[in-house]
């Protein structure tokens, strides 16, 4: 066998498969080697956006490789899954990487149809800020078929905590040029609950894609779970966006309840403030951010997202 070693980026990955872009300008469709098969059973050791290096192996049927090294992450978007089976030993929870290296990520919602998941969206942007990604932007999609005062106002809180906000239409190409100004030469994300158009705005960006895009479901309002796969698209204009399933929770990975507060943008600056060191900001006497919710400086629906997301993490580690 004459293997060369080449370089490149996986820009698809189908069940223990993985496209490879590489330097040469061609794709193959490589399998892991030795001991990264191994650690591949108990965690995401490669995925889209990750940089590796891999053998070419000649083969009649087309270009194929094999990986047997994986850069390390500069950045990584993730949420813990549980992990399944019960062999005993590892972790119950593991982390599943839905893009390495992303430079941006973009929390898309629809401003209705579906109606928005604001504990979805609380729970993506913290965990984006966990991640210490350099961008975060939240999206608001389907703005044709909203009005228009009443939706900018509920994400106000969003503004003034300072993530970028963009107000789009998918089908009426509003808002696509910032997007696309937002897109230029980064590794991007969308990603948020199925329906809210993430495929739609892909499409809008970059027209000769032809994603497949699929309606709403008519009586639940609720996305019907079109896109399967993950897969990053590399723009015309520069970078790399990776259209992903849309998702109906995201549960922080390797966070403990106590530094919650820290990703909560609206919440950290008065954490400080309250009487107990290890308040939780749920009934205490003397607590910063329950006296700024009641002076409305915090929203009262990003306090309950906060909470929710709390109980859980503080559940998470009960069970171990
Ligand atoms: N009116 C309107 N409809 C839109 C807009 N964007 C998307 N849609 C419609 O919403 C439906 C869902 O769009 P998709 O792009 O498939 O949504 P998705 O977020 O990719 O969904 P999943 O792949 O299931 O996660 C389709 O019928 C789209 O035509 C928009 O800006 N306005
Ligand atoms: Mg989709
Ligand atoms: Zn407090």
């Amino acid at each position: 066998m004459c293997d060369t070693a080449l370089s490149g980026l996986i820009v698809k990955e189908v069940s223990g498969f993985y496209w490879v872009e590489a330097g040469d300008g061609h794709t193959y469709r490589c399998r892991l080697r030795g001991r990264l098969l191994e650690a591949a059973q108990s965690s995401d050791v490669a995925a889209i956006g990750d940089r590796v290096r891999f053998d070419a192996v000649p083969d009649e049927t087309g270009r194929i490789g094999a990986i047997f090294e994986v850069e390390p992450r500069r950045t990584v978007l993730g949420r813990a899954v549980r992990t399944e089976g019960s062999r005993g030993a590892g972790d119950p929870v593991r982390q599943h990487v839905i893009i390495a290296n992303p430079d941006a990520v973009f929390v898309v919602t629809s401003a209705v149809k579906p109606a928005p998941d604001f504990p979805l969206i609380d729970r993506l942007l913290a965990i984006a800020d966990h991640a210490e990604l350099p961008e975060v932007v939240l999206i608001v999609n389907k703005m044709d078929l909203a009005d228009e005062a009443k939706v900018i106002a509920r994400f106000l809180p969003y503004e003034k905590m300072n993530y970028t906000v963009c107000y789009t239409s998918a089908e009426k190409r509003l808002g696509i040029e910032r997007l696309r100004e937002l897109l230029d030469g980064k590794i991007s994300v969308f990603t948020g609950a199925s329906g809210v158009g993430k495929t739609s705005l892909l499409n809008a960006i970059q027209p000769d894609l032809g994603r497949a895009v699929k309606e709403v479901s008519g009586w639940r309002d609720e996305g019907v779970h079109t896109t399967r796969d993950s897969v990053l698209v590399r723009l015309e204009q520069g970078g790399y966006i990776a259209d992903t399933p849309g998702i109906r929770s995201a549960a922080l990975y390797d966070v403990e309840p106590e530094e919650l507060d820290g990703y909560f943008r609206d919440i950290a600056p008065y954490v400080g403030r309250c009487r107990f060191n290890d308040c939780a900001h749920q009934d205490e006497p003397g607590c910063a951010v329950i006296d700024a919710v009641r002076r409305h400086e915090i929203s009262r629906a990003r306090w309950r997202s906060y909470l929710a997301l709390r109980e859980e993490l503080t559940k998470a580690l009960e069970a171990y």
